[in-house]
């Protein structure tokens, strides 16, 4: 790596949903801003985290996992979100599972920027207890792609991210820093704080719900020390609204103590968390109504 005073540039996180791309942008912060389920298509939103080290400063592009299977303007919108995420950045982190290239890796390869470096990140290498396995499927990889680098990590454990983190480092132009040093992402609270109610619904609601509700902040007001924070759970169908709120309300209980404690970590403070169910049928089905609720 040439020698210079400071690097400064952003790197795109894309893959195919539940490789892990969200769970790798926080291990990398070492910090939960991006929220994660083991439930596809957790992530809809681009976000950016910042990290600043002595000599780099690096944005990390989280994306929506990128798919061809579920069509839909939600979909679409998701994908075309990754697309965009690639047109400003200095490099790419392709990310997919150990020992599984599928068909949806495969295309991914196709939206790429013609000439942008695209490191592959091979996740989850915790599944193998024998990494010498590994060795057919990274051979492989070198194959499918000219690659500018392989890096076997897992995510979940923290296993070679400080490698991956250094190797990156190289792709960034030479530039002072952009950000503040203690600035950990460009959305702000309200955002965040919403993202986290979404993840509660992903890890707590069954089937298919999570996919027919999304969230809406009403209220985000800080008062002394304390923030005060309205949301809505919008879902599609009456009867949706039902699971949502479960026996004698305790499924939205459960939903926001989880999202307050969670909440209070990230932003250090205490908050006062309101969340109540709003039926909208069709919010998902056409641009206006997304863009309404905080879809770009
Ligand atoms: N075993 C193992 N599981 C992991 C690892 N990294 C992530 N996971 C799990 O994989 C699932 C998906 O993780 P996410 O980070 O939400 O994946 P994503 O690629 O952001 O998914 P979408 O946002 O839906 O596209 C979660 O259950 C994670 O806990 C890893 O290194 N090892
Ligand atoms: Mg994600």
């Amino acid at each position: 790596m040439k020698d210079v005073a400071h690097r400064a540039g952003s790197i795109a996180i894309i893959g195919r949903p539940n490789v892990g791309k969200s769970t790798l942008l926080n291990r990398m912060v070492g910090m939960k801003i991006s929220i994660t389920s083991n439930r596809p298509q957790t992530t809809r939103h681009r976000l950016n985290a910042f990290i600043s080290e002595s000599d780099a400063q690096m944005v990390l592009v989280d994306t929506p996992g990128f798919q061809t299977q579920h069509g839909g303007e939600l979909n679409r919108l998701m994908n075309r979100t990754v697309t965009h995420s690639l047109d400003a950045v200095d490099a790419v982190l392709l990310v997919v599972e150990a020992m599984k290239f599928t068909p949806e890796d495969r295309k991914l390869l196709t939206i790429l920027p013609r000439g942008m470096p695209v490191i592959l990140v091979v996740n989850k290498v915790d599944r193998f207890a024998d990494k010498a396995v590994l060795l057919p499927f990274l051979e492989e990889m070198s194959k499918v792609f000219t690659f500018a680098e392989i890096v076997p990590v897992s995510a979940a454990k923290g296993t070679s991210i400080s490698h991956l983190k250094k190797i990156l480092k190289a792709y960034l132009p030479e530039g002072p820093p952009q950000r503040g040093e203690d600035e950990v992402t460009d959305r702000p609270e309200r955002f965040l704080a919403a993202e986290l109610v979404r993840e509660k619904l992903f890890r707590l609601l069954g089937q298919e719900l999570p996919y027919a509700a999304t969230v809406k902040v009403e209220k985000f007001e800080l008062r002394g020390s304390l923030r005060h924070i309205h949301i809505a759970i919008v879902v599609d169908k009456p009867n949706h609204k039902a699971m949502v709120i479960g026996k004698n309300g305790a499924k939205l209980k459960q939903i926001g103590t989880q999202a307050r404690l969670d909440m209070e970590k990230l932003f250090g403070g205490k908050v006062f968390l309101e969340l109540w169910v709003q039926v909208k049928s069709g919010w998902a089905e056409n641009a206006a109504s997304l863009r309404n609720l905080g879809y770009e």
